[in-house]
Parts: C-alpha cells; sequence; structure tokens
C-alpha cells in the first residue's frame, strides 16, 4: 500500500478482515506500506499491521513479494504509481478519483488495458458501490422494477470546511487534488447514479463557487482535522459544485457536492423515479433503501423501508443475523472481497480504469461548463 492516512486506515482494515469474513480464492498477506518519512511510515505500518515498510514507492512497486499496489495518495501521484506499477505486472487499486485530470486517467486506462491482455487487474476505488444498499438498488433498477428512469436526484454533503479557519489541507489545493468538493464528493455520486442506472451521463451544465478564497496554511492534520499556522495561502478549489445532467437513456440528474452544507457529515443521498417506481438513499442510514413500487394501489402505496439485511441482500450472508447493522468501513471490506476474486478468477473488475477515466470526463465537462458563460443566463434586473 502507498500511503497510510484515512484512506489507508479504511484499506488497511479491509485487507485485514476480508480472509476472516468472506471464504476467498485468494488470501491477502500485507506486505509492505510505503510513505516518504521513515519514522511516520513504521508507525503507521505497526498500527495498521503491514510487515515491512519503504521510504520510496518504487522499491515497493519492484519488490517481487508485491503482488498487488493498493494507492491511497492523493490524486496528484496516482498516475505515476498506478503505471509504473501496472507495467511491473503488479495489480493495482487505485482511490478515487482516479486522477487529477482527464489526460492522466487516459494513461492509466490505457496502462490498465496494456496491462490486462497479461492478465494484470486494475480497480478504482469507488467504494460506496458496495454498500449492499446500493447494490440492491442496482439490482432493484436492472430487474425492471423501476421502469424507464426519469429523475435523478443525487447530493454528497459534508460540513468539515465551513469554519474560515480550517487550514488549507491537500484536498483544497488544486496541484494536489485536481479539485474540490467536484472530485473528492461529486465524483462519487457521478459512480454511484451511472452504477445503479446502468446509464451514463452524456451532457452537463455546471457551477462551481469558492466561499472562502484563503485560509491558514496547514501545520498538521489527520483524517479530515488539521492546525494551522498564522500564514494564509489561496484556495485553488471549488468548495461546492452543482450540475445539471442528461443521461443517454433520457433521464435527467441534479447534482450537488458540498463541504459547506453545516450539520451534513457524510450525507450522500440518491433518489431515482422511473416508470414503475422510485428508489431513495441516504449514507447517514445506510442499512436501509426506500423503495416504492408505483404499481400499487394509491391508497396504500407509499415509500416504504427496507432493511437491507438480510442474508439474500448483497454481501449480507458474510455478516450477521438480519437487523444487525453493518458500517462504513464494510464498504471497503466489500470492495477488497470483490477485487481479490476477480483476480482469482481472471475477471475483468469493476469499476475499472475505464470506468474512473469517464466519470473525470464527466468532472471535466461540470468544470468547463462552470468556468464558461455559454450556459449561464442572468435574470433580468426588475425595471424602475
Ligand atoms: C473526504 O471528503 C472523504 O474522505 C472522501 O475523500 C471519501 O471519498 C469519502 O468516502 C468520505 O469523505
Amino acid at each position: 500500500m502507498v500511503g497510510y492516512a484515512f484512506m489507508g486506515a479504511t484499506h488497511s482494515h479491509a485487507w485485514r478482515t476480508v480472509p476472516r469474513v468472506f471464504d476467498l480464492p485468494l488470501v491477502p498477506r500485507m506486505v509492505a506500506l510505503a510513505g516518504r518519512n521513515e519514522a511516520n511510515a513504521r508507525a503507521a505500518a505497526d498500527r495498521l499491521g503491514w510487515e515491512s515498510v519503504e521510504t520510496d514507492w518504487r522499491a515497493l512497486v519492484a519488490r517481487d513479494d508485491v503482488g498487488l499496489v493498493d494507492i491511497v495518495t492523493p490524486g496528484d501521484s496516482h498516475a505515476e504509481i498506478a503505471i509504473a506499477a501496472l507495467e511491473a505486472g503488479k495489480h493495482v487499486l487505485c482511490e478515487k478519483p482516479l486522477a487529477n485530470t482527464v489526460a492522466e486517467a487516459e494513461a492509466m486506462t490505457a496502462a490498465a488495458e496494456r496491462a490486462a491482455e497479461r492478465g494484470v487487474r486494475a480497480m478504482v476505488g469507488f467504494s460506496y458501490r458496495r454498500v449492499p444498499a446500493i447494490t440492491f438498488a442496482r439490482d432493484l433498477v436492472q430487474s425492471g422494477r423501476l421502469g424507464t428512469i426519469h429523475h435523478v436526484r443525487a447530493q454528497y454533503l459534508q460540513d468539515w470546511i465551513v469554519d474560515p479557519e480550517f487550514p488549507l489541507v491537500w484536498r483544497l489545493q488544486k496541484e494536489h487534488a485536481g479539485s474540490g468538493s467536484l472530485g473528492d464528493l461529486g465524483a462519487h455520486i457521478i459512480d454511484m447514479a451511472q452504477f445503479i442506472t446502468g446509464d451514463r451521463i452524456t451532457g452537463v451544465s455546471g457551477l462551481t463557487e469558492t466561499f472562502v478564497k484563503e485560509r491558514p496554511l496547514p501545520t498538521a492534520s489527520s483524517g479530515l482535522s488539521a492546525s494551522g499556522s498564522s500564514e494564509r495561502g489561496q484556495v485553488t478549489v471549488d468548495d461546492a459544485a452543482l450540475f445539471l445532467a442528461r443521461f443517454g437513456g433520457g433521464a435527467v440528474g441534479s447534482f450537488e457536492a458540498t463541504r459547506f452544507a453545516s450539520g451534513r457529515k457524510n450525507a450522500m443521498r440518491i433518489e431515482i423515479n422511473g416508470s414503475a417506481g422510485s428508489i431513495a438513499f441516504d449514507f447517514e442510514s445506510m442499512n436501509e433503501l426506500q423503495f416504492h413500487d408505483h404499481s400499487i394501489d394509491a391508497d396504500s402505496a407509499g415509500f416504504r423501508r427496507i432493511l437491507v439485511t438480510e442474508p439474500t441482500h448483497p454481501y449480507m450472508d458474510a455478516w450477521w443475523p438480519p437487523g444487525h447493522i453493518i458500517g462504513y468501513e464494510h464498504t471497503f471490506i466489500h470492495q477488497a472481497r470483490d477485487l481479490l476474486t476477480d483476480i482469482a478468477t481472471s475477471q475483468a473488475p469493476a469499476p475499472s480504469f475505464a470506468d474512473g477515466l469517464q466519470v473525470q470526463r464527466v468532472l471535466e465537462a461540470v468544470e468547463r461548463s462552470a468556468s464558461g458563460d455559454s450556459s449561464w443566463t442572468a435574470v433580468d434586473a426588475a425595471a424602475g
């Protein structure tokens, strides 16, 4: 694994746990963790359960005892590490968004396609696909229970930078993160909407906003917390991104990604309305899916709550008895299970790097739309 912060902890937990829960054709060994600062990397490796440490990711990629490279670094290093690992014949799991630019994502996808010819696998970490309720929602759509899809309404709402004194961490710097809430949060809901509907976004009209333009430079950060100095620097990414979308199959969508929704911690929500029914989901109640069956008589129809904890629901046969709920970390365990199974059974993993590239193209289209005036119509000022 390259990197060891918040995502490093979630992925390590998954690699540690997955063979103890799922019956796997391949059992992972947590061979080495790479980080530039040896003492910090060593402490992280000990805490997270890795056998050894490298201070240069190139050394990790070159090791004969490494078969899969898990990339949990900021977006600016994804392309270089992933391409080198794939060329060295290592399977790759890369955190989302796949890259910081479409050009990088294209190069990564080309490398993944070349590697696939040699049986080397690559997956991008859109972990929310592995929420059982989301996979189940996809299954409902695929089996026709929603009919023709008309509306997709998606939001990803967080609030960890509302305070203007919150420091300028890497996620707020374009050169490291590529974009702000758009790439970090918007990428998730784009992937989720396309995953559930089985459709693709073909056009967008977007706007972005940076509410706080300057922030204290960070002195230390961990996960989504940080401390800052008295010096300030410029925020170079969006704080919020909103866009309208058209899907290839005729549906229309609205998307909102923000880190300024005070009171909302990790509210990733999606509602989909079709001719035969609707689904609604909120990650803050991640074990539940709301489902409306439009064929039921109107007097008794309406959204009902399905508790997605039955052994017949996706992934749930490996967990607890019905009603004994699971959490955020389980999505990463499911992701590890799916990737290991694909590697062992020589299948192409999903979401592939090509899927990650397509999400990157949507992100780029939103940025292009938001930066131009062409689709923006000012409201006439009232006369007098
Ligand atoms: C921060 O906004 C973040 O950690 C995202 O980067 C993750 O993808 C999301 O799962 C939780 O929030």
